[in-house]
């Protein structure tokens, strides 16, 4: 039998000629993890076991999001959550299955979730001082697609506890950490593939599940987001709410130019984690800004705009509310919004400009 063959075709046969196993040239998202393991100080594999917790869910909420057609996840609980949304069955799931999972995993202190009105603490197993980190969650951002079989995500957020908390006397503040304390962020996409992508400070990286092994493999090493792109994700149909600095940016993108390859191209799917996803890999902004509606934008500061603004950052893009850099935004509230510009760094800047009146300012894009 031959090596596994890469979906690239290329055969994947060790140096000796001897077909490599099943798994080929790929590595696994834990092998990974572990070879990083010593760039993390004082690491005792707490942290390694922690992200092995959060793919275990993962792979759970995949699964279930797969059949979601034959099993009874369609549709809304008939409950809302603490945004006052509706929620959808497979939100419910998804909170479920990554709490149980980070609960049973004894590495995580104190969960915030976005389907729970405040931080849940949890009983840790690890050693005082070390390995004992907060965990901040969308357990599944745009949950109203997966009856239309759209692509959805997972947010996930990673802090130290703070020195000297008790976990007797649990303080849910001390999940209101400002962005730059993240020490990983990452997120799974449910699309026409699941990927897990993630960083700890030192690069982003993204796995893609192989479901006849239940594995993630490293198939996206090293992403770097390009400079600018042709894309932009906003919801045009709010257009007349917008700030003027804002129509006039958006009116911009669309002018005739070539040079400065205008126009641009509209992809909003309505799924932040899968705009995002696309816009890192091929270049482009996504823009969910204040409107009328949403009078503070509607994305989640702890578990969207800080976790997605990190991995934008450490892929070469940026991550801005329009006039201030998210991850050095001051939390107040677990799920406090802010309007949100977010991927490649010269459109983010452009924009920045024109909402901030100065649109000659913007570097070129
Ligand atoms: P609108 C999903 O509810 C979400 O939070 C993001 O995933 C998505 O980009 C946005 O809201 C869509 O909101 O107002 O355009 O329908």
């Amino acid at each position: 039998m031959t090596g596994y063959t890469r979906p690239d075709g290329a055969s994947s046969h060790a140096g000796d000629g001897s077909p490599e196993g099943e798994l080929g040239t790929f590595k696994t998202l834990e092998q990974f993890i572990i070879e990083r393991q010593d760039s993390f100080p004082h690491s005792t594999g707490a942290f390694s076991r922690l992200l092995r917790d959060i793919s275990l869910a993962a792979k759970i909420v995949n699964r279930d999001m797969r059949r979601a057609g034959l099993i009874d996840v369609y549709g809304s609980t008939g409950e809302t959550n603490v945004q006052g949304e509706v929620q959808q069955k497979m939100d419910a799931l998804a909170h479920r299955e990554f709490v149980q999972a980070l609960r049973r995993g004894g590495e995580c202190c104190l969960i915030g979730s976005e389907e729970h009105a405040e931080a849940i603490p949890l009983s840790s197993v690890s050693q005082e001082g070390d390995g004992q980190y907060i965990v901040l969650l969308d357990p599944l951002d745009g949950s109203s697609n997966i009856d239309v079989n759209v692509s959805v995500g997972t947010i996930f957020s990673i802090y130290r506890l703070p020195d000297g908390y008790d976990e007797e006397k649990p303080d849910p503040k001390a999940a209101l950490q400002s962005g730059t304390e993240q020490v990983a962020a990452g997120y799974i996409v449910y699309g026409s593939s699941t990927m897990l992508v993630y960083t700890t400070g030192n690069g982003v990286n993204g796995f893609t599940l192989d479901p006849s092994i239940g594995e993630f493999l490293l198939s996206h090493p090293d992403l770097q987001t390009p400079d600018r792109g042709r894309i932009f994700s906003i919801n045009s149909g709010y257009y007349h709410s917008f700030e003027g600095g804002l129509r006039e940016y958006l009116d911009w993108l669309q002018q005739q130019d070539p040079e400065t390859n205008r126009p641009a191209k509209t992809r909003y799917i309505g799924s932040f984690v899968s705009d995002f996803h696309r816009n890192l890999l091929k270049g482009g902004i996504y823009m969910y800004p204040a409107t009328e509606g949403s009078p503070e934008g509607k994305l989640r500061l702890m578990y969207e705009a800080n976790p997605m603004g990190f991995i934008a950052e450490e892929a070469g893009g940026a991550a801005s509310d329009g006039h201030t850099r998210i991850l050095e935004k001051s939390p107040e509230k677990l799920h406090q919004r802010t309007p949100l510009f977010i991927g490649s760094k010269e459109m983010v800047r452009r924009a920045e400009a024109f909402l901030q009146g100065e649109p000659e300012r913007a570097m070129p894009a």
